[in-house]
């Protein structure tokens, strides 16, 4: 990928979300930033920016084309290359409301910033080497993180801690491939290269690639939060859950069976790892329409989730709609809630086991609490499986992306691994060599095509 290292205009945006706030800030990058705000820049003491020092701040007020105050503001000042986006970045810090940024943001565009697109700013950090790919996209992840863990994780990505062992794995395969074509160019010189020696550092790799594919699955979950859905029949207490796991009322509950009917969705913190909790319909057989629609998104959605939360009534004697809907679970990563505990039991576990013979079994009362703590580490110890240390440094993979491009490497080595077993020319070795190193470069963005650049980044917000 040519990567630019020139970009003449000079962009703008307001970086804080719009709303009421103490502060909010208008960021402007550019080769024409400082001169830019200068010109709608009034200082009490008579001083301008382009004469201020580096990294200074600077009082003063951003006047309309008239001379009227449109706000009173600190003028922070970055000058290229020591700065976010490594060009020179003003950063006007005004009265947090709509209409003093929206005012200073007219003023910027006016003066001839253009309106910086979704993810602009980092983008051109990226673009000027400041962050690479992996780091740019854990710039949205640590604004988007739903728990301290996947925060933990997204800085440990910002911090490059995916980049590096990414590096030094491409750096060896290029090792390879200049022995490789040295000894084609000069095989007097510098004589045959050593199949065994290739053989080591592509198995050496290719072990390392294993490792950092098994955390794919836990990292995605970690990032994206793992898909919940709750089913049951009408009444077993499916909306009581919900709001036993989020604390605090969020679905109605009455006595009545049939009250939810759309789909109710919330984000819990479980233990550090972050579910997407859906509430839905209880399943039977009805002639009502709007209620038979919300039963076939709660039978969708768990076709379609990671974890489901099968809620029957424990309190009653199973029913025929129970005993369909534990079939249709067989198979799935499951738990069986059985609720309403503190109306005594009747349901026995054997009888569900008939059914779900693999599937965890939790007694829970959603009226009292009794039971949560058990069911929160049930859930936990289902999605995220034993042993997996995400507490230390450990490694993660978290993004779909970065495991394709994995694979797509470690497919790239096994190919290698064949030709040389083969005995085969070294130059059809460097071919595969080559595609893995190509494959890892991905991750990074040093090989990656443009257009994937443009999707990641029209992921970002305005202003980032
Ligand atoms: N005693 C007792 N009652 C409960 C418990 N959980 C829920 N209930 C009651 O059961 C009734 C139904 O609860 P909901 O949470 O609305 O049940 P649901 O499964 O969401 O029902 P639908 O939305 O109609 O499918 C309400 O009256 C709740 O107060 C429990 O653990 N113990
Ligand atoms: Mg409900």
């Amino acid at each position: 990928m040519a990567r630019e290292n020139w970009i003449e205009d000079t962009i703008t945006a307001i970086s804080t979300p719009l709303g009421e706030g103490g502060i909010g800030i208008v960021r402007v990058s550019g080769v024409d930033a400082i001169s830019m705000v200068d010109q709608a820049f009034f200082s009490p003491k008579g001083r301008d920016l382009a004469s201020s020092r580096n990294w200074s701040v600077n009082y003063g007020w951003i006047l309309d084309k008239h001379n009227e105050r449109i706000d009173e503001v600190i003028v922070s000042i970055m000058k290229a290359p020591h700065s976010y986006t490594r060009e020179d970045v003003v950063e006007i810090n005004c009265h947090g409301g709509v209409i003093p940024l929206q005012g200073v943001l007219e003023r910027m565009l006016e003066l001839g910033a253009r309106l910086a697109e979704p993810g602009e700013f980092t983008k051109r950090a990226f673009l000027h080497g400041r962050l690479d790919l992996s780091q740019a996209e854990a710039v949205i992840d640590v604004i988007r993180a739903k728990t301290d863990r996947s925060h933990r994780l997204a800085v440990r990505q910002l911090e490059g801690g995916l980049s590096q062992p990414i590096r030094n794995m491409r750096h060896d395969l290029v090792g390879i491939l200049a022995a490789i074509e040295a000894a084609i160019d000069f095989p007097d010189e510098v004589g045959d290269v050593e199949p065994e020696a290739v053989m080591e550092v592509i198995e050496s790799i290719d072990q390392q690639i294993a490792q950092m594919l098994a955390t794919a699955d836990t990292g995605r979950i970690l990032r994206e939060g793992i898909d919940t859905a709750i089913i049951g029949r009408p009444n077993v207490g499916k909306s009581s859950l919900l709001n036993l796991l989020v604390r605090e009322n969020r679905a109605i509950v009455t006595e009545i069976p049939g009250t939810t009917r759309d789909v109710i969705e919330e984000i819990v913190n479980i233990r550090g790892f972050p579910f997407v909790v859906r509430d839905t319909a209880g399943i039977r057989h009805t002639d009502d329409v709007i209620e038979r629609i919300g039963v076939e998104r709660a039978m969708a959605l768990m076709e379609g989730a990671d974890l489901v939360l099968c809620v029957v009534n424990g309190s009653e004697r199973l029913q025929d709609d129970d005993m369909s809907l534990l079939e249709q679970v067989q198979g799935k990563t499951a738990i069986l809630v059985v609720n309403k505990a503190d109306l005594g039991l009747a349901v026995s576990e054997a009888e569900c086991q008939k059914y779900l013979p693999d599937t965890p079994i939790v007694r829970i009362s959603a009226r009292t609490g009794e039971g949560l703590e058990q069911l929160e580490k049930t859930i936990v110890s289902q999605v995220v499986g034993g042993g997996m240390d995400l507490t230390g440094d450990s490694l993660v993979v978290t993004r779909a992306r970065h495991k394709q491009a994995l694979k797509e490497a470690a497919a790239s080595l096994d190919a290698a691994r064949d030709t040389l077993k083969q005995g085969l020319p070294m130059d059809l070795v460097s071919v595969d060599v080559r595609g893995a190193a190509e494959s890892l470069g991905e991750v990074t963005g040093d090989t990656v095509r443009d257009e994937v650049i443009e999707r990641i980044f029209a992921d970002f917000c305005i202003g980032k």
